[in-house]
């Protein structure tokens, strides 16, 4: 399994992650940020919806069936972070 870790504070560290194509991947996201702003994590691409609060740490199980890029952004699309599955 491929595991990436993404903290939620003031934006995402790091804004973009890298998994290789074919091998399962997940991403957990830390949330470290108590502003409304970050407070949601939405994907289209992976239709995905999270609501996180101070101190949630959610694993998220990405396909990597395909090389490609994944988008995803806060609740108020101010700030984006990128999967890239190569
Ligand atoms: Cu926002």
């Amino acid at each position: 399994m491929q595991t990436q870790k993404i903290i939620i504070k003031q934006g995402y560290q790091p804004r973009t992650v890298y998994f290789r194509q074919g091998e399962p991947a997940q991403i957990i996201f830390y949330q470290e940020d108590p502003s409304a702003c970050l407070h949601e994590v939405k994907s289209k691409d992976l239709n995905l919806d999270l609501a996180l609060n101070v101190g949630d740490a959610r694993s998220v199980s990405i396909n990597t069936d395909q090389a490609r890029e994944i988008n995803f952004r806060c609740g108020m699309n101010m700030f984006h972070g990128k999967i890239i599955i190569e």
